[in-house]
């Protein structure tokens, strides 16, 4: 795909994501699109959110559970970027700027030392400043939650919002693949699964980033956060929905859907 290609489908995606309205897969027009260039999309992407104002934070890794490769029909890893304006400081989800949403639990870690290109998984634990249970809300911008892993890429993989609560634990001291989690929706038990999940343990997932960050010749940097992957399937939200996210002994955290006046008709889905 040439340059002005590329920037014609990330303002494209942006203006989607911007407007939170569903658009067709990219690979109806172009059905040869290649995961590089759905990463080259994503690059640009990010590019005019930041021109926006909006500042680079961190990593998402995707698709790092059998579950979810499953749930989507696409079977491999990858990663999206984080940027300041999709953290939530309440546990309250913004359905305001959604289309079809649905939220997952992740470790998330904020990275003390920077990594480059292939390491040892010992090289990320020490790497890891700090480990925070967490939630992301993932929202396609593809009509019907459908596209291929070059579509998903370059819609900077599926990347809305996600929370982070006000405390962290030391990564040393327990073995956090172990770790394991339960999700309730309105009290009901919809998902049960341990950290393990996520690429045989969590931190393959940070390593794997740094090889793929390493194949366009870049690198994780202190302070950086990076959302680790989903530890089940994700649970699609509508207004008015409560959900519990239980993390081992960690604690809960609450996902909060608010119930919007103009679904007073209709209350069952965005
Ligand atoms: O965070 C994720 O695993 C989502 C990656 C993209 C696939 C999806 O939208 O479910
Ligand atoms: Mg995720």
């Amino acid at each position: 795909m040439t340059g002005p290609e590329l920037n014609r489908w990330a303002d494209r995606v942006w203006h989607h994501q911007r407007t939170a309205t569903p658009m067709a897969r990219i690979t109806e027009e172009v059905p040869h699109l290649t995961v590089e260039d759905g990463y080259a999309i994503q690059a640009r992407l990010i590019d005019r959110r930041t021109a926006s104002g909006e500042h680079l934070i961190g990593y998402k890794m995707g698709l790092t559970s059998e579950a979810k490769q499953h749930a989507v029909g696409v079977s491999l890893p990858i990663y999206g970027r984080l940027t300041d304006a999709m953290e939530l400081h309440t546990p309250i989800v913004d359905g305001s700027r959604l289309i079809h949403p649905r939220v997952e639990p992740e470790l998330a870690i904020v990275l003390k030392r920077g990594l480059a290109g292939s390491v040892p998984l010992r090289d990320v634990l020490t790497a890891i400043e700090c480990v925070l249970p967490a939630w992301e809300v993932i929202d396609s911008r593809y009509e019907g939650f459908s596209f291929t892993a070059a579509d998903v890429v370059a819609d900077n993989a599926s990347a809305a919002q996600f929370y982070l609560p006000p405390y962290a634990f030391s990564p040393y001291g327990r073995d956090w693949a172990e770790m394991g989690v339960t999700v309730r929706r309105n009290g009901h038990v919809r998902h049960v699964a341990s950290a393990a999940a996520v690429l045989g343990h969590p931190w393959e997932a940070v390593r794997r980033l740094a090889i793929l960050l390493a194949q366009e010749d870049r690198e994780l940097l202190p302070g950086q956060v990076i959302l680790t992957g989903g530890i089940t399937d994700a649970v699609p939200l509508s207004p008015g929905d409560r959900l519990q996210m239980t993390f081992g002994t960690l604690g809960i955290l609450d996902v909060v859907v608010p119930v919007r006046k103009e679904d007073a008709n209709a209350p069952d889905s965005y």
